[in-house]
């Protein structure tokens, strides 16, 4: 598509929409930043867009007139694809791509993209990690962080995009083909957005849907639903299993991490020579080792960094130690699945703090995950009382309610012993109480620094 003088309305000024604003108006386009929020600065807003002449910037009710002067609507993944604007324009044949759509039109190179409910992060920055000991140029962008309209420009053709995209991204992908495509797992979650499993699983889904059969299509074989989805992909299909031993692709055996192609196995790991812990990172780094290997990784810049590979920021992150009583920082842990995996983790009695925004997720399996190893759970947010609720149904008594991260933190410290833990791992989204789930995390992290030693 040529940009110049087209009219391209981008939705949202977060990081994404910026990041597009930014990239369309060098490419001389005519663009319109829209945010619905009315109490944004379009003064800060116009700093962060270059205080271009060819971007307006418009704040409140979609203006009616743009429905019909737009040539190309961009939408943030934080914008629902199904409201009556974004609808209407979708019906007078414009064409609407999101912010990662428009950043790989862009990019050159090759793309290993990652989804999936839990693990995306962590995948992404290991395989951005084992490509970035092999390759001069490498990105890691998507939901994890760098939007993909902001690296796009700098890109080469010798360039390796590693990319975490969210449901929300591909829900509004067109031509997005990555070489290397990886669906780690999916559990329900964001069903607010999507309404369905079936949405959801169609947007992760997406991921492999223009790839073609000379490219590779990671997945894990213990979900039944990506063993449906490898039915049909078009892409050479490899499994990797955390649970059993296969007869092609990754597995484990004796701790050891093992890649199988051709009748011919490969070690390339023991797993306690890793520093990140637990059953689903064992499963996330058999998916970034297959990821690298797809990509042409030598295996021994592929075992090293596994070596030196440290847990991301807000993932189980062990924060610090006060009165004998280890503190983990999981407020990555937003939905109930990935919560679970947290409490897996720990090998103590431990104080949990939990609770936050309203997904509309159901905690059961997160409770009856407990196991008698959580001591007491201490709730706040929206989903507190709802959370409460579910405890009683399960019977689950070592509950009480906070106002915020300062009294929970304050009232862990009391409660825990020493050679116990606290976890924050809340199973909930932050919106509500905190911006996002980072600075949920950082708080956390601040406060429990700031306890006595
Ligand atoms: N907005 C509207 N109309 C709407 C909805 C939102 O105008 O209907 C506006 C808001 O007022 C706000 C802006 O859109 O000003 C925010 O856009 P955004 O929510 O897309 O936020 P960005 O800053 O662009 O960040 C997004 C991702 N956010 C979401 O998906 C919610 C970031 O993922 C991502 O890191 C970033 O792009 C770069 O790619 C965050 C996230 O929470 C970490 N992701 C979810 C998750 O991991 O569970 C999917």
């Amino acid at each position: 598509m040529d940009y110049t003088d087209k009219k391209i309305v981008v939705v949202g000024a977060g990081k994404s929409g910026i990041a597009a604003v930014n990239l369309l108006r060098k490419e001389g386009a005519d663009v319109v930043l829209y945010d619905a929020n009315t109490k944004l600065e379009s003064g800060e807003l116009m700093d962060k867009t270059g205080n271009s002449d060819n971007v307006d910037i418009v704040f409140g009710e979609f203006p009616e007139e743009l429905l019909w002067q737009c040539d190309l609507l961009v939408l943030s993944p934080g914008v629902p694809t199904d409201l009556d604007y974004i609808k209407k324009i979708k019906e007078a044949n414009v064409p609407v791509w999101g912010e990662a759509e428009l950043g790989y039109r862009f990019s050159k190179g090759r793309l290993a993209a990652i989804t999936g409910t839990n693990g995306k992060t962590t995948t992404t920055s290991l395989l951005g990690e084992i490509a970035a000991s092999q390759f001069e140029s490498v990105f890691v962008v998507g939901n994890i962080g760098t939007p993909c309209t902001e690296i796009a420009d700098q890109t080469r053709d010798d360039s390796v995009l590693v990319a975490e995209m969210s449901s929300f991204q591909l829900e509004s992908i067109e031509e997005f083909h990555p070489q290397v495509s990886m669906i780690l797992n999916i559990t329900p979650d964001h069903l607010n957005r999507h309404h369905t499993m079936e949405n959801y699983t169609a947007a992760k889904a997406n991921i492999m849907r223009n790839q073609t059969k000379d490219e590779t299509c990671i997945l894990n074989y213990e979900d039944e639903r990506l063993r449906e989805l490898a039915k049909i992909s078009k892409a050479k299909v490899v499994f990797f299993s955390s649970e059993r031993e296969l007869e092609e692709g990754m597995f484990l055996r004796d701790g050891n991490i093992i890649h199988k192609a051709d009748g011919v196995e490969t070690v390339i790991i023991n797993v306690s020579e890793m520093n990140i812990i637990g059953k689903h990172n064992h499963e996330n780094a058999m998916a970034a080792v297959a990821g690298a290997i797809a990509l042409g990784v030598d295996l021994e810049n592929i075992r090293k960094t596994l070596r030196s590979f440290l847990a991301v920021e807000h993932r189980i992150e062990y924060t610090c130690t006060r009165n004998g009583v280890k503190y983990y920082n999981d407020s990555k842990g937003t939905n109930p699945d990935a919560a679970i995996q947290a409490v897996r983790a720990m090998s103590t009695p431990t104080i949990l703090i939990g609770g936050g925004y309203d997904k509309q997720s159901e905690y059961d399996e997160w409770i009856e995950a407990f196991g008698g190893k959580i001591k007491h759970l201490l709730l706040l947010g929206q989903t507190a009382e709802k959370i409460a609720l579910c405890c009683d149904k399960h019977g689950f008594k070592d509950y009480s309610f906070v106002k915020d991260m300062e009294e929970a933190v304050n009232r862990a410290h009391a409660m825990a012993l020493p050679g116990e833990a606290v976890l924050l791992s809340p199973a909930c989204a932050s919106w509500g109480m905190f911006d996002n789930y980072e600075q949920r995390g950082r708080i956390f992290k601040d406060l429990a620094r700031k306890l006595p030693e």
